[in-house]
């Protein structure tokens, strides 16, 4: 294709050049797939699509339906579910469309804090969520930094909430769905499971599946599952018609259909054998790396993960070490991760004493146990001295030549 906007499109080589040649570790980052591109940047981007499939509000929707039919079969077979709404154009809305659909305004609801590991979508007064419905926070216990059970059933006998909200976005442990189902059904409580970050791990067989033990599961495509940016959401087929008014017309206008086909091809690649190892090896990678951190003198939150993310506590290793500045010198050395508050930090979001790192992206390239050592140590030169330009500049080296035996896009 000859390229009249060479600006733009110069752009972008810059960006896959930076995603070729620098470490991506944003634990909700992945590199999707030529076809998932190829899907995400076809025809069907032209096409208007109000309703949904056999029941649209404009013509010539006959080949658009077979590509949206087939995203939503092909999100109940790999999840197990009763139906499949697959429009969602990301998480947040994926959860407000959830909530809409089976909440009134003012309604209360159990959802995870956000500085405790949570999403603003569960609840963050800044948040539609938190402005909606009457969000009560729960959190990880003091001591293991794990979810607290026990609190959480004790918060939902007292508030006697219409749903209970399960899910993170900054945790790294397995969260078991069936005690979840319990509390909720001990309250007379929807369960409402956000497996935006896991889903690829449950789709690999790596977590246990929520669909069962929840009445709403809402995920993100582009985190572990490594399909396209955007949303969905699988529920019980009582909720079916809820759910889908909430989402049209009740939230969004015309769904995104290109997006929506490169949705069907994350979830064909996500049923294939070779996404089983994958997600174990994710797993895998993850636990390398915190263990190689630790070794370096960084606290794990928890004590380690059995996800795809690690929640690093930098003030073992420098007790004056905040997570922006942690931040900004990786992100000089070629390393992009974000700083995260860890549970109970005494420092503001927006400057926090943890990092977040994951492993999805760097698995996806091929990665293995040997380089999440080699990261752990690249990490930690440019942590120890994170003002001094020439560690940065020789680990930006070594990161570049590390990542050049592992190029996502060559
Ligand atoms: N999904 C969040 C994350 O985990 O990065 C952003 O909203």
């Amino acid at each position: 294709m000859v390229q009249s906007d060479t600006e733009l499109f110069a752009i972008i080589a810059d960006e896959k050049e930076r995603q070729n040649t620098t470490l991506q570790l944003i634990a909700s980052e992945n590199f999707a797939s030529r076809e998932v591109l190829a899907a995400t940047g076809s025809v069907l981007t032209n096409k208007y699509s109000e309703g949904y499939p056999g029941k649209r509000y404009y013509g010539g929707n006959s080949v658009i339906d077979r590509a949206e039919d087939l995203a939503r079969r092909r999100a109940c077979e790999l999840f197990g579910a009763e139906h499949a709404n697959v429009q969602p154009h990301s998480g947040a809305n994926a959860n407000l469309a959830a909530y809409l659909a089976v909440l009134e305004p003012g309604d209360t609801v159990l959802g995870m804090r956000l500085d405790q590991g949570g999403h603003l979508t569960h609840g963050s007064p800044v948040n539609a969520s938190g402005r909606l419905f009457n969000f009560v926070s729960y959190g990880v216990s003091e001591s293991d930094e794990r979810i607290d059970f026990e609190a959480l059933a004790d918060l939902a006998e007292k508030h006697r909430p219409k749903m209970i909200v399960a899910g993170a976005t900054a945790y790294s442990r397995v969260i078991e769905p069936e005690p979840l189902r319990k509390i909720a059904d001990s309250v007379g409580a929807l369960l409402l499971f956000d497996a935006a970050h896991i889903a690829g791990l449950v789709a690999g067989g790596a977590h246990p599946n929520p669909v069962p033990f929840s009445d709403i599961v809402t995920f993100t495509t582009h985190k572990t599952l490594r399909g396209p940016r955007g949303g969905c959401i699988v529920c019980r087929q009582g909720l079916a018609q809820a759910i889908d008014k909430a989402v049209f017309p009740g939230l969004q206008g015309g769904p995104l259909e290109h997006v929506i086909a490169a949705k069907a091809v994350a979830f064909h690649e996500a049923m294939q054998p070779e996404f089983k190892q994958y997600s174990a090896q994710i797993v895998s990678n993850a636990r390398a790396l915190a263990g190689a951190l630790a070794a370096q003198g960084f606290r794990i939150v928890s004590g380690g993960t059995d996800n795809h993310l690690m929640l690093v506590d930098l003030r073992s290793f420098d007790p004056d070490l905040t997570g922006r500045s942690a931040q900004e010198a990786l992100d000089k050395a070629g390393i992009t991760l974000n700083r995260n508050q860890i549970p109970g930090d005494p420092r503001s979001p927006f400057v926090t004493s943890g990092l977040r790192i994951g492993t999805a992206a760097t698995t996806t390239t091929g990665m293995r146990e040997p380089e999440m050592i080699e990261i752990a140590e690249l990490v930690r030169r440019v942590l120890a001295d994170p003002g001094d330009e020439l560690v940065r500049a020789a680990v930006r080296e070594e990161v570049a030549a590390l990542c050049s035996k592992f190029v996502p896009y060559p």
